[in-house]
C-alpha cells in the first residue's frame, strides 16, 4: 500500500476533507468558544475567596452548559459500535453488470468508514456478548456516498419492517426493570421466537458460534436483502453482497465469551484499534451473488423474502474486490457516533428490491437521524459529508452549516439560470429502475414467505458436529433463563420442526417435553459454506501468551518468540510482577501483563517457557495454573518448553489425557498425544517445535479435546 513520506497510510479524499475540520490544539492556549483567550480554568469568579459564585463567569458557564449537552441519545438499536476508515478497491471492471463508477477501475481506491456493532447492548455494554453484530460501511465515491448497511449474518428474523418495533422490544431489556442488558435470553425475546415462526432461520444463527466472534476482523458481513445492480445500458441482475474475512472466521467458546464480558468489556474494539495501530490492518473480499432478473423464481424460496440466504453452490459467490481498513478514528464522538448510515444512499447503478424489510429500512433510517443528531443537517457533519459536490435548494435547519448565497432556492427557476439543474443519466443523474409493479392495496404476506423451517434445516445440517454442539448448548443455556413454561416449551416445539432430535436435547435439559410431531434434518440439502470450519486459517495477529519467571532459559525462548513473530503471531510476556524478568543468561525481558492484570480469556494460545527458576517461580503462584487449565479448557494451543512442561502437568495436562503422560516424560519431537499441545524439552527440536506450535495457533482451537 502507498504510504506518504511520514511512513503513514497516504490520505484518500476523504481524509483531506477531514482534516480541515480537525483541530489539534498541542501547543495552543485555551480559549473560550467565542476564541477569547482564559486566563483562569480551576477557580470560578466568586464574592470574595470563600462568597457564592458569580453569574457573570462566562468561562464557567459556557463550561458547564456544554458540558451539561454533551450526550444524544444512543441508538435505538445497534448503541455500541466501534469505528475506522479505509478504503475499497475493485479487482475487475463491473461494467456488465453495474454502472456505479468505484465499482469500474481496478486503479481507483474508494475511501470508507466502517462501523461495526452489537445490537441490542447499550453503549456501554460489553462487546462479547451473544449477539447479531452490524457490519456498516460508508464508501465515500465519486458519485455521492454509498452505504452498505449489513449484519454478520445474511438473514434476519423477520419479513416485514411493520414488526422490526416488536421485535426490537422483545429483545431489548424488559422495559419495567430494564433487565438484562445486551442478552437475548429472557423469557420476552423467546415468547416472540414462540409467536413469530418467521424467526426460527435466524434464531438458529444466533444461536451458532457465528454470534460470538473472535474479531470483528475475522466475521463475515451480509448485505441481507436482495438489491439491484443497473448497468448502463438499463439491464439489471438481483444481487446480493458478501464480505469474507481474509483471516477466516472464528469464535469464542461460550464460557469464554462470558468472562472476557467482565475482563476487558472493550475485548473488540480494543483488538480493531490494535490490530490498525501495528499496521496489520483487517482485510475483507466484497463478493456478489447474481442472479437475472428472469430468474427471479427458480429457487424454492423468494428471493425477496430477507429470512432466506441463496445457498453459495447454487449462486456462486464472485469476489470483486477488497477493503482494507488502516486508519482509526481521530475522535469517537465526532467520527463513530456521528457517522449516519442509511441504506437508501446508494449510488447510480445500485437499486433495490421490493423486499419489504428494505422498503421498511428505507423510511427509518433517516427518521432515526433526526431524532439522534438532532435536525435535518446530519449531513453536514464531516464524517457524513459527501467528497462530491452538493448543491441543492435546501436551506436552514438545526445547526446549518454551509452558507448558500443569493436568494433563488427553488427548483425550477429563471433568476438564477435554473440552477442547480437535474442531470441527466449521462451526466450521473440517479435514475431508478423502471421496474413494472402492479397490484392490489393489501395487508398480506405472499404464499412464497410462508415457509419458516427449510432454511433453519440447511443450516443446521450444514455445521460441523462442534458446531451443532454448541449452538445445542446455546439453545439450552437461553432457555434455561426463561421462567415461563410455556414459552420454553413453544420454543422446543419451533426448534422441532427444524430437527426433531435436536429439541429432544434441549428439552431434555429445561424440563420441557420432547416434541410430537418433529421433523428431522438429517436428509436435507447441506451448504458447505455455512460453516465456520471450511473458512480460511491463518496464525496472522494471533496473541499467544508466554509464561515466564525470573530465571527463563532465553536461548530458545528467543528463536521461538521470533519464528512467532514471522509468522504473524503476537507474544506477550505475563509474569508474577511487571517490569522485567532476568533471564538464566542476564537478559532483561519486558513483561507485559501480570496474573493479575490479564486472564488467558485474552489471549489465543499459551506458551510455557523454560528454565528451572522461571517454572518454579510460576508453580508457586495459583494463578499461573488457573491461566494454563482455563486455556486448556477453551481448547487453546498450549506449548511448553524445558521445564515448562510441569506447569501444564500441574494443571492436569498431558497426565490426565491417556498418552499425555508420556508426552510430558521427555519428548524430544513435539507431543501429537493430544490436540493442541506442544511439548519440547530438547532445545535442538526447536525449530520443530515454533513450526508445531504455529500450526496449533492456525487451527484455533483443538475441540476433539475432551473437557
Ligand atoms: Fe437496522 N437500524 N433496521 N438493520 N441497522 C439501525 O439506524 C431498522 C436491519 C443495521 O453503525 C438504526 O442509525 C429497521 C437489517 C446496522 O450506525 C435504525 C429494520 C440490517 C445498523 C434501524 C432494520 C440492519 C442499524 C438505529 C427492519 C442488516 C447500525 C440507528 C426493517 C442488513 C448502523 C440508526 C451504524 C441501525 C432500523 C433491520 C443493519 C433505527 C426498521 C435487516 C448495521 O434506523
Amino acid at each position: 500500500m502507498s504510504m506518504d513520506k511520514s511512513g503513514k497510510p497516504e490520505q484518500t479524499m476523504k481524509d483531506k476533507q477531514l482534516k480541515a475540520f480537525t483541530v489539534e490544539s498541542t501547543g495552543e492556549k485555551l480559549t473560550t468558544n467565542q476564541g477569547l483567550r482564559v486566563s483562569e480554568d480551576e477557580h470560578s469568579l466568586k464574592a470574595g475567596e470563600r462568597g457564592p459564585t458569580l453569574l457573570e463567569d462566562f468561562h464557567f458557564r459556557e463550561k458547564m452548559t456544554h458540558f451539561d449537552h454533551e450526550r444524544i441519545p444512543e441508538r435505538v438499536v445497534h448503541a455500541r459500535g466501534f469505528g475506522a476508515h479505509g478504503y475499497f478497491e475493485v479487482y475487475e471492471s463491473m461494467k456488465p453488470y453495474t454502472r456505479a463508477q468505484f465499482l469500474q477501475d481496478p486503479g481507483v481506491r474508494t475511501p470508507v468508514f466502517v462501523r461495526f456493532s452489537t445490537v441490542a447492548g447499550s453503549r456501554g455494554s460489553a462487546d462479547t456478548v451473544r449477539d447479531v453484530r452490524g457490519f456498516a460501511v460508508k464508501f465515500y465515491t465519486e458519485e455521492g456516498n454509498y452505504d452498505l448497511v449489513g449484519n454478520n449474518m445474511p438473514v434476519f428474523f423477520i419479513q416485514d419492517a411493520i414488526k422490526f418495533p416488536d421485535f426490537i422490544h422483545a429483545v431489548k431489556p424488559q422495559p419495567h426493570n430494564e433487565v438484562p442488558q445486551a442478552q437475548s435470553a429472557h423469557d420476552t425475546f423467546w415468547d416472540f421466537v414462540g409467536q413469530n415462526t418467521e424467526s426460527t432461520h435466524m434464531v438458529f444463527w444466533a444461536m451458532s458460534d457465528r454470534a460470538l466472534p473472535r474479531s470483528f476482523r475475522m466475521m463475515e458481513g451480509f448485505g441481507v436483502h436482495t438489491f439491484r445492480f443497473v448497468n448502463e445500458e438499463g439491464e439489471a441482475h438481483f444481487v446480493k453482497f458478501h464480505w469474507k474475512p481474509v483471516l477466516g472466521v472464528h469464535a469464542t467458546v461460550w464460557d469464554e465469551t462470558q468472562k472476557i464480558a467482565g475482563k476487558d468489556p472493550d475485548f473488540h474494539r480494543r483488538d480493531l484499534w490494535d490490530a490498525i495501530e501495528s499496521g496489520n490492518y483487517p482485510e475483507w473480499e466484497l463478493g456478489v451473488q447474481l442472479l437475472k432478473e428472469e430468474e427471479e423464481f427458480s429457487f424454492d424460496f423468494d428471493i425477496l423474502d430477507p429470512t432466506k440466504l441463496w445457498p453459495e453452490e447454487l449462486v456462486p459467490v464472485r469476489l470483486i474486490g477488497k477493503m482494507t481498513l488502516n486508519r482509526n478514528t481521530d475522535n469517537f464522538f465526532a467520527e463513530t457516533e456521528q457517522v449516519a448510515f442509511h441504506p437508501g444512499h446508494v449510488v447510480p447503478g445500485i437499486d433495490f428490491s421490493n423486499d419489504p424489510l428494505l422498503q421498511g429500512r428505507l423510511f427509518s433510517y433517516t427518521d432515526t437521524q433526526l431524532k439522534r443528531i438532532g435536525g435535518p443537517n446530519f449531513h453536514e457533519l464531516p464524517i457524513n459529508r459527501s467528497i462530491a459536490p452538493v448543491h441543492n435548494n435546501q436551506r436552514d435547519g438545526m445547526a446549518r452549516m454551509t452558507i448558500n448565497p443569493g436568494p433563488v432556492a427553488y427548483h425550477k427557476n429563471s433568476l438564477a439560470g435554473n440552477s442547480p439543474a437535474p442531470a441527466s443519466e449521462q451526466e450521473g443523474g440517479y435514475k431508478h429502475y423502471a421496474e413494472k409493479v402492479e397490484g392490489r392495496k393489501v395487508q398480506a404476506r405472499s404464499d412464497s414467505f410462508k415457509d419458516h423451517y427449510s432454511q433453519a434445516t440447511l443450516f443446521y445440517n450444514s455445521l460441523s458436529d462442534v458446531e451443532k454442539l454448541h449452538l445445542t448448548k446455546a439453545f439450552q443455556f437461553e432457555l434455561s433463563k426463561v421462567n415461563n413454561k410455556e414459552v420454553r416449551q413453544r420454543a422446543v416445539d419451533v426448534i422441532g420442526q427444524v430437527d426433531s432430535d435436536l429439541a429432544a436435547m434441549i428439552a431434555d435439559a429445561i424440563g420441557a417435553m420432547a416434541p410430537v410431531n418433529g421433523r428431522t434434518a438429517k436428509d436435507s440439502f447441506r451448504s458447505p459454506a455455512l460453516s465456520m470450519e471450511n473458512k480460511a486459517k491463518s496464525p496472522k495477529t494471533r496473541k499467544a501468551a508466554v509464561l515466564v519467571g525470573n530465571g527463563v532459559k532465553d536461548e530458545v525462548l528467543t528463536s521461538v518468540l521470533d519464528a512467532l513473530s514471522e509468522a504473524g503471531v503476537i507474544s506477550e510476556l505475563v509474569s508474577l510482577k511487571l517490569g522485567y524478568v532476568v533471564s538464566d543468561g542476564d537478559k532483561q525481558l519486558e513483561v507485559k501483563h501480570t496474573f493479575e492484570t490479564t486472564d488467558s480469556v485474552l489471549f489465543d494460545a499459551v506458551l510455557v517457557a523454560g528454565g528451572r527458576q522461571s517454572v518454579n517461580e510460576l508453580l508457586t503462584q495459583p494463578l499461573a495454573v488457573d491461566f494454563v487449565k482455563q486455556a486448556y479448557r477453551h481448547f487453546k494451543p498450549l506449548a511448553a518448553l524445558g521445564e515448562g512442561s510441569e506447569l501444564l502437568a500441574a494443571s492436569g495436562i498431558g497426565a490426565a489425557a491417556p498418552d499425555g503422560a508420556e508426552a510430558i516424560s521427555s519428548a524430544k519431537q513435539p507431543s501429537a498425544a493430544e490436540p493442541g499441545i506442544v511439548i519440547a524439552d530438547k532445545l535442538d527440536a526447536k525449530s520443530t517445535f515454533s513450526e508445531a506450535f504455529i500450526e496449533a495457533i492456525t487451527a484455533h482451537r483443538h475441540w476433539t479435546r475432551k473437557v
